[in-house]
C-alpha cells in the first residue's frame, strides 16, 4: 500500500474558547439575543462573558467553528492529517486551546498576537437552540503574511483540500482568496462554509468573490435562506437555493461542485452541478433524551464530511460520516468529541 501523505487537509478560521452555559429567555432578552444565531459582540454584548461565568455555571470550552471541524476530521482521520490555522493571544484561553487540539491530535500553526487576547464566543443553550456572541480580539488579526510564511505556505502547497469556515471571510478575505487560487491552480479541493446567516447577508461583497472557487459549499438551512435573500433570489426553499450555489459560474471546471444545505432534524439537501435532481440524506435518528446540546453540530457534520473527501470516498458515504460525528458531537457538552474515539460505522 502507498504510504499515506500527511496534512492533507487544510483549515482556516477562527479560533474560540466558548464560554457556554444553559440560559433562559431572561438573559436572551437582557442581551437582546435570538435563542438560535450566531452574531459578532457589540458594546451591548460585553457583558455577557462574565455573566456567564459568575451567575449560570459556564463551562470553557475548544470552540472556533472551523477548528471545530478540524478537530473532527482528524477525529476520524489517521494522524497528522490535519492543520488549521488561526490567530490567537498569548493567555490562558490560548493555552486551553492548545491543550483541547492536542487532545484531538489537531495540528495548529498560530499567529499568536501579543497585544490582543485570544477570541471568545459566549453560548447560551436554551433547549435545543445556542446563541452564539463572538468577540474575535487576536482572531480578528490573522493576516496574509502568517499563511505566506514559508513553513507555512509549504503546509498549503503540500495539502490537498481546503476548508473555510466561513466566518473567517469578516476577518481576513485574502488569506482566504490565496488558499482559493491555490487549489484551482492546482485542481485541488476547495471547501467553504456558510457559517451563520450574517455572513452571506453582511459579507456579500467577498463572499461571492469566492464563490466561482467552491469545490463544495456547505450550509444550513437558515444560512441558505439568507443567501437567498441577499442575492434576490426567487425562491428560499433550501431546495432550490441548494441548486443555485451548485450552479454559480465556476472557475475549476474539471471538478463539478457540491453543494450541501443541512436542516437540522430533516434530510440534508445535496445538489451537484449540472444535474437537475436534489438529493436527500436522512439524518441519523437520535433519542432527544441522549442529546446534551446542539453547539457544534454543523460543524461536526463538516469534519466527518470532509473525512470522508479527503480519503477520496463516495458523496454518499462522505455525507454518512458527516451525519455520524454530528450525531457524536450533539451527545457532548459543546463543540466536542467522545474519547476514548469511536470508530465509524456505517449503520450505527
Ligand atoms: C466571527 N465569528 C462570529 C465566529 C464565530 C465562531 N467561530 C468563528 N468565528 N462565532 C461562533 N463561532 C463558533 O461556532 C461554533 C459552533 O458552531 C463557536 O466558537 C462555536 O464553537
Amino acid at each position: 500500500m502507498a504510504a499515506t501523505k500527511d496534512f492533507r487537509l487544510v483549515c482556516l478560521e477562527n479560533p474560540l474558547l466558548d464560554i457556554q452555559a444553559v440560559g433562559d429567555e431572561a438573559l436572551l432578552k437582557k442581551y437582546n439575543l435570538k435563542a438560535n444565531d450566531a452574531i459578532l459582540a457589540e458594546k451591548e454584548h460585553l457583558g455577557l462573558y462574565e455573566d456567564l461565568l459568575n451567575n449560570f455555571d459556564a463551562k470553557l470550552i475548544a470552540g472556533g467553528a472551523a477548528q471545530n471541524t478540524a478537530r473532527g476530521a482528524q477525529y476520524m482521520l489517521p494522524p497528522n492529517s490535519v492543520v488549521y490555522f488561526g490567530g490567537v493571544g498569548n493567555d490562558k484561553y490560548a493555552a486551553t486551546l492548545h491543550d483541547a487540539v492536542k487532545t484531538a491530535g489537531l495540528r495548529v500553526e498560530y499567529r499568536v498576537d501579543e497585544q490582543q487576547p485570544t477570541g471568545r464566543c459566549g453560548v447560551v443553550i436554551t433547549g435545543h437552540n445556542r446563541s452564539l456572541c463572538t468577540d474575535l480580539g487576536a482572531a480578528n488579526h490573522y493576516d496574509l503574511d502568517h499563511l505566506k510564511k514559508p513553513e507555512n505556505w509549504a503546509l498549503v502547497e503540500n495539502a490537498e483540500v481546503f476548508y473555510i469556515g466561513g466566518y473567517h471571510f469578516t476577518v481576513c478575505p485574502p488569506a482566504i482568496m490565496a488558499l482559493a487560487e491555490e487549489a484551482a491552480a492546482k485542481n485541488k479541493i476547495f471547501a467553504v462554509s456558510l457559517s451563520a446567516p450574517f455572513i452571506p447577508q453582511f459579507f456579500k461583497e467577498v463572499v461571492d468573490a469566492s464563490a466561482p472557487y467552491w469545490d463544495y459549499i456547505i450550509g444550513n438551512e437558515a444560512e441558505a435562506e439568507a443567501y437567498a435573500v441577499a442575492h434576490d433570489l426567487p425562491s428560499k426553499d433550501p431546495k432550490d437555493v441548494v441548486k443555485v450555489l451548485a450552479n454559480l459560474p465556476k472557475k475549476n471546471t474539471q471538478r463539478k461542485r457540491i453543494a450541501i444545505v443541512t436542516q437540522g432534524t430533516e434530510p440534508t439537501l445535496v445538489a451537484i452541478q449540472g444535474e437537475d435532481e436534489v438529493k436527500e440524506f436522512p439524518v441519523r435518528a437520535i433519542d432527544s433524551a441522549l442529546i446534551n446540546d446542539c453547539n457544534g453540530a454543523g460543524d461536526a457534520f463538516a469534519g466527518g464530511l470532509l473525512a470522508g473527501v479527503v480519503q477520496g470516498e463516495s458523496l454518499e458515504q462522505s455525507i454518512d460520516k458527516g451525519q455520524w460525528l454530528a450525531k457524536l458531537s450533539i451527545q457532548e457538552l459543546g463543540p466536542s468529541y467522545p474519547f476514548p474515539k469511536q470508530a465509524y460505522s456505517a449503520s450505527s
